[in-house]
């Protein structure tokens, strides 16, 4: 975790936008002395940002060091509090799985788990999800709604809105939804979520958003029985994209999502939703644990369950399931 004091030194670089901080207001807001101010700039610099110092005037960060720190990601983080308590780690397991325990320990809402690399990154059902060194997003998100069991599948719907937002914003691409956990660019999938709940009879003690993010790989970096499927938005766009910009967005577009989801519950999620789903409207086949059904998708009802018409006309509620389109 991050120091409180650089927590509050680059807020206050973040709220000062391109202007210049003086070293005696930087004092004052972190409450040190101008000696300790000049020893934690010295940090920065020491950690890859460049500041910009004029006499008179002060500091400001010109530059960041482009990697996924906390401080990186802090450095114009406008959120109230997602991503706030932020855990980075560069290797490990599943993000999942950390973000478990820190639930079990208390972890407030906003909490975020990110890694570099996941040895044994998870998809539904135990399936695995490739999760390469520096190339991508593999971050777990901890959230203490109020809100019935039934309910918490919404969740998963409500990222994929931000994701697709904040990939709109950041990289320029028009991506799609796959009901119910896909987000595919061009037709290839770039992202995965995993919505996974922590609840005892029809309490949640807390849910955890597990977001896998293909941002910088090229083709040849995946394996190749996911090279006709798989995609990243570098491969797409055929640029480089900042991963912590993407996550500062994602933040940001989820914070809002949230918040309206709080305040009036799902169908605003849900209209903005359906103007960015693939598979609704179409002649689709969806695997579940036990059944295939084949039919035209109709759409989801207000808990995000999809509805499925059969060729005798027979509606099926669809809760989880592998689509076909
Ligand atoms: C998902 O499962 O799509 C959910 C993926 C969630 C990953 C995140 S990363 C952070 C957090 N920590 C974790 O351990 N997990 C979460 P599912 O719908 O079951 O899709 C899994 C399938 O996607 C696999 O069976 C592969 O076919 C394919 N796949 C695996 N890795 C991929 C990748 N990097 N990009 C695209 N497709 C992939």
């Amino acid at each position: 975790m991050q120091s409180e004091l650089r927590k509050e030194l680059l807020d206050a670089f973040t709220k000062a936008g391109d202007s210049f901080l003086s070293g005696q207001s930087i004092a004052e807001l972190i409450g040190c002395s101008r000696t300790a101010v000049w020893k934690h700039i010295e940090e920065l610099r020491k950690d890859g940002f460049e500041l910009e110092a004029v006499r008179r005037k002060g500091y400001r960060i010109i530059k960041t060091p482009d990697n996924i720190k906390p401080d990186e990601i802090r450095f114009g983080l406008t959120t109230k509090y997602i991503g706030h308590n932020l855990y980075y780690e560069d290797q490990v397991d599943s993000t999942q799985k950390i973000a478990h325990r820190l639930a079990n320990e208390g972890a407030k809402t906003g909490t975020v788990v990110i890694a570099e690399e996941q040895l044994s990154g998870r998809g539904r059902m135990e399936r695995k999800w490739y999760s390469p060194k520096f190339t991508g997003i593999w971050m777990s998100l901890i959230l203490r709604p109020n809100i019935p069991l039934i309910k918490a599948p919404q969740l998963t719907l409500l990222a994929a809105v931000a994701i697709v937002q904040a990939m709109e914003e950041m990289a320029g691409v028009s991506p799609e939804i796959k009901w119910p956990n896909d987000i595919l660019v061009n037709g290839k999938k770039v992202t995965g979520i995993l919505t996974e709940l922590q609840a005892e009879a029809d309490r949640i003690h807390s849910i955890i958003i597990g977001i896998g993010i293909n941002v910088n790989q090229q083709i040849t970096d995946f394996p190749i029985d996911l090279q006709n499927t798989a995609s990243s938005l570098a491969i797409e766009t055929g640029k480089k994209i900042s991963r912590s910009d993407l996550i500062r967005s994602i933040f940001s577009h989820f914070e809002k999502m949230y918040e309206l989801y709080l305040a009036e519950g799902f169908y605003p999620v849900k209209l903005l939703w359906e103007s960015y789903v693939r598979s609704i409207g179409r002649e689709i086949t969806a695997h579940t644990l036990t059944a295939t059904i084949k039919g035209k998708a109709l759409g989801i009802t207000d808990d995000g369950v999809l509805q499925v018409e059969d060729e005798n006309g027979k509606i099926h509620s669809i809760y989880s399931a592998d689509i076909e389109i």
